[in-house]
């Protein structure tokens, strides 16, 4: 039985119904979980519990938490003890870099936007699941959003892909340490869809138009899709799975 009944996950990085957030949300919630939604600050708050608004029967909580500040991150998880106690498992769906830096050369990030994209999109992690890991008294899960540019070089996307690797190797160090602690660590790398994010990247439209040409399934994903795969690896099915990345991309990776 690997009904998510009786257990609850933590959403970080809903923006709005696009969100790759708001796939794995409503997988989780559609095989039982209850949920626990963070957002970066007040102004997404009533968009998000607007949202949630529409998944019946959800008795879902909410809190900010702006995760480049610690004490934010903790005071979250603290509060989040208090309110519900054990957590199962948590979504890591945030990413950030200056839209100057996702087009052009590499070669011109400054050192402060190279330092933006990699403390929002992959210190961030690292944050989290410390403060996290003491509440999953039954163990756990722990998935992140990646991209294939994190593995080889993809037009535009610069500094976040470097912020990608980096987030990539900080998950595998993660799955090292908290595997003691019967918490799993892992990633989906997700192929492009069209986000509030998605929209920072230059020429997106021909990153999409290269999937639908190329991928072996010829077409692009959907936030369902990834929403799918972050419900087995929260769940049981995963269990002996950590430290893995699983490319839901129409199976673009394997094209040289
Ligand atoms: O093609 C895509 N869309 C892909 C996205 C392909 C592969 C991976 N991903 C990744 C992204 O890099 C990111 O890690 O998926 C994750 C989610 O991205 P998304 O669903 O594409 O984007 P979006 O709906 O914009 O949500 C990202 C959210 C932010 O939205 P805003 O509007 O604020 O940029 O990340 C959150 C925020 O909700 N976020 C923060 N949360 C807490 N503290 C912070 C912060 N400081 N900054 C951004």
């Amino acid at each position: 039985n690997f009904s998510l009944e009786g257990r609850t996950y933590v959403i970080m990085g809903v923006a709005n119904k696009r969100s790759i957030a708001w796939g794995i949300a409503r997988s989780l919630h559609n095989a039982g979980a209850r949920l626990i939604f963070t957002y970066a600050n007040e102004r997404f708050k009533k968009p998000v519990e607007d949202l949630v608004a529409t998944l019946e029967g959800q008795n879902a909580l909410f809190y900010e938490c702006d995760v480049t500040n610690d004490e934010a991150v903790q005071h979250t998880f603290d509060q989040i003890k208090q309110d519900v106690g054990t957590i199962h498992g948590l979504a890591h769906c945030i990413a950030f870099a200056d839209k100057e830096d996702l087009k052009g050369e590499f070669v011109e990030t400054s050192r402060d936007g190279y330092l933006l994209a990699h403390n929002i999109s992959a210190y961030s992690l690292v944050a989290v699941a410390r403060a996290a890991q003491p509440l999953m008294t039954d163990g756990g899960g722990i998935i992140t959003l990646t991209y294939l540019g994190g593995e080889r070089v993809v037009q535009n996307y610069n500094v976040m892909g470097v912020a990608k690797a980096s987030l990539d190797a900080s998950m595998k160090y993660l799955a090292n340490d908290l595997g003691k602690h019967r918490v799993r660590v892992n990633a989906i790398s997700a192929g492009p869809i069209r986000t509030l994010s998605a929209k920072g990247i230059g020429d997106f439209n021909s990153v999409l138009k290269d999937i639908e040409e190329k991928a072996p399934l010829r077409r692009t994903v959907t936030q369902e899709e990834v929403g799918d795969t972050a419900y087995y690896l929260l769940s049981d099915l995963s269990r002996g799975v950590t430290g893995e990345v699983i490319h839901v991309d129409s199976g673009y990776n394997i094209l040289g």
